[in-house]
């Protein structure tokens, strides 16, 4: 199916189902069910109503991301959604829909824009294509660790790179995590930056990340998320990068053997939803929907934590051969990528934050 294609054919899924949920449509004929969406509460079809207002307003939000729905994308979204649930008594409400189904991460993020999709986490990878604020993030060994990124993303720097969303139809309520990056290619076991000359790399459609594989000598390869399973399968592709809870839920360790442990970049996973919903929402519903946002990431990024501290285990139980490159020898190698970026990016914010590493 071609891209074109599977954009009308996902906007038309969203149509068919806000006909369904808004008219209550879906129980009196014999047209095509809705689709289900995974992980929120089914609603029940309403029985031959057909004007009926309900009688206080509910607003069943879609959320879309890329990822498997095990993913902690998906169960932090999951979570927020009860959280707003309750705390709305019942108005708002969210519906996940997961795996690429409503469109690749630059689609979703669209989707955003327009006001056909409410809420999302995404990587800020491909947030790179609507705003410059994000690109900092993307730069090689910018974070020594998650404190330090949890310092830099929840303080100062994070909201402003949030306030540069003003106008873009964008709303950034907190910064969830995808986690920090590793190699996986079914070609040689990695240790040092030659190891992947030549090889032929995914990479998020990313300019910092593209030639970050550059300085390494790799030929870096961007892709959407939704197409890389069979690309590496059909070995399109020699490998790809992500955070372990990606190579686990997505089940890339069936088509790839080695794992390297480079952490070479750390991959916030911003929560973002529609000006267009943001709009809409009463002074009241906003502080909520901020108050939720912050108390769920904390949520979200013990998912991440809890599945890091198990992962490598298990990922070699499945059978991936890991190994443990020493991280000095990479930072050295991508760090000309600095030069190439610090004027777009700007010098000052680079060291303020790498001023902030202890
Ligand atoms: O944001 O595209 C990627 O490799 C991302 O890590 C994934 O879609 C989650």
């Amino acid at each position: 199916m071609s891209k074109k294609t599977l954009k009308i054919l996902s906007l038309l899924l969203v149509l068919v189902f806000t006909l369904v949920t808004v008219t209550g449509c879906g129980g009196n004929g014999n047209e095509e069910p809705a689709p289900a969406p995974e992980g929120g509460e089914a609603e029940a079809p309403e029985e031959g109503g057909e004007a009926e207002a309900p009688s206080e307003e509910q607003i069943v939000l879609r959320a879309a991301t890329s990822v498997d729905m095990t993913h902690p994308y998906n169960q932090g979204m999951v979570a927020y959604g009860e959280m707003l649930e309750e705390r709305t008594n019942g108005k708002y409400s969210i519906e996940v829909y997961p795996d690429a189904q409503l469109g690749s991460e630059r689609e979703i993020i669209e989707g955003i824009q327009m006001g056909t999709i409410d809420v999302t986490v995404v990587s800020t990878a491909p947030l790179a294509g609507f705003s410059d604020a994000f690109l900092v993030t993307d730069l090689p060994f910018i974070f020594v660790d998650k404190p330090h990124a949890y310092r830099v993303l929840d303080g100062e720097i994070g909201q402003n790179i949030f306030a540069q969303l003003d106008g873009t139809g964008i709303k950034g309520l907190a910064f969830w995590e995808n986690g920090f990056r590793n190699i996986t290619n079914s070609e040689r076991p990695i240790m040092v930056p030659e190891d992947v000359q030549g090889l032929k790399l995914r990479t998020m459609e990313n300019q910092i990340h593209m030639d970050s594989f550059r300085q390494v000598g790799a030929d870096p390869t961007p892709m959407a998320f939704g197409e890389l399973f069979t690309a590496l399968q059909q070995g399109t592709v020699d490998g790809q990068e992500n955070p372990l809870p990606i190579i686990a839920t997505s089940r890339f360790y069936e088509v790839q053997d080695h794992l390297a442990l480079t952490g070479h970049f750390y991959a916030p996973a911003p929560l973002l939803v529609s000006g267009a919903l943001w709009d809409n929402l009463s002074d009241e519903e906003k502080v909520i929907f901020q108050e939720a946002a912050n108390e769920a990431t904390a949520i979200q990024r013990g998912m991440i934590q809890e599945m890091d501290d198990r992962l490598v285990e298990e990922l070699e139980e499945a059978g991936m051969q890991i190994t443990r490159p020493d991280k000095a020898a990479w930072q050295e190698a991508m760090a000309p990528v600095y030069v190439q970026w610090e004027d777009t990016i700007g010098a000052d914010l680079i060291q303020q934050i790498q001023e902030m590493a202890e």
